[in-house]
């Protein structure tokens, strides 16, 4: 098959990016879902190979595409605009790129009924546009990320990785709590504390400080990400 530089090649390159970059976020952070969304991809390459037809593979990514974008331009606006380090910057900026310019290449190529010529010249235009925004992200995230996220002493520090927060009882004096929170998952998590009017939301490799009044009383603290409490994101927050 001669190769056509049209939107199926586009799907092509963004699904091989996409699974590279999911892949090596996925042992980075040792983080499953990453992994889990590179092992779909995966699928979705080996059945272009291996079977004839490829409206339902290019569908499949499609969706992967919109759901990794949902989830991560958000967060890489979030870490940017609160400075926040570079590669939390650049991990959720250049997935999301990736995956708009997929999800375009996608939906072009689904409008075009499986036209493998369809999009020559324009998809190429797409990819250099997609190549650029990765740059200026990269760019972005060197001259502005900070290298310091250490909480302070008399901070509560605690993180969420794979699912799990790093302790599930916390203690302070009362008056002026400050929760030093860190994501080091690809998806979002939050520190919720109802009793309190807390609501911390961390997207991917986030770190957040924040500073609330809180009488002495035994609270419940947990992820307010659907299903996350249920797994086991919860704890006890100990103001005495
Ligand atoms: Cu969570």
């Amino acid at each position: 098959m001669r190769r056509q530089y049209g939107w199926f090649w586009l799907v092509q390159v963004a699904a091989v990016v996409e699974t590279a970059l999911l892949f090596t976020a996925g042992v980075i952070l040792r983080d499953a879902e990453a992994l889990g969304f590179a092992f779909v991809l995966l699928l979705t390459l080996g059945w272009i190979v291996f079977r004839p037809g490829k409206i339902v593979p290019v569908l499949v990514r499609g969706l992967v595409f919109a759901d990794v974008a949902f989830w991560m331009l958000p967060a890489a606006v979030t870490n940017g605009v609160s400075h926040d380090t570079a590669p939390s910057i650049i991990l959720p900026g250049v997935l999301s790129a990736t995956s708009v310019v997929g999800l375009v290449a996608a939906l072009a190529f689904l409008l075009s009924r499986g036209n493998l010529a369809a999009g020559r010249g324009l998809a190429r235009a797409v990819s250099l546009v997609g190549l650029l925004a990765i740059l200026a992200i990269t760019g972005y995230a060197a001259a502005t990320g900070s290298t310091n996220t250490g909480g302070r002493a008399g901070d509560l520090v605690i993180a969420a990785t794979n699912a799990r927060f790093s302790t599930n009882t916390l203690t302070a004096d009362h008056g002026t709590v400050t929760v030093d929170f860190t994501n080091n998952d690809l998806f979002w998590h939050t520190f919720t504390v109802s009793a309190l009017d807390v609501d911390i939301r961390s997207p991917v490799k986030g770190h957040e400080r924040i500073s609330f009044n809180a009488p002495p009383g035994t609270y419940e603290f947990f992820c307010a990400i659907p299903g996350h409490k249920q797994i086991g994101m919860r704890g006890t927050l100990v103001i005495r």
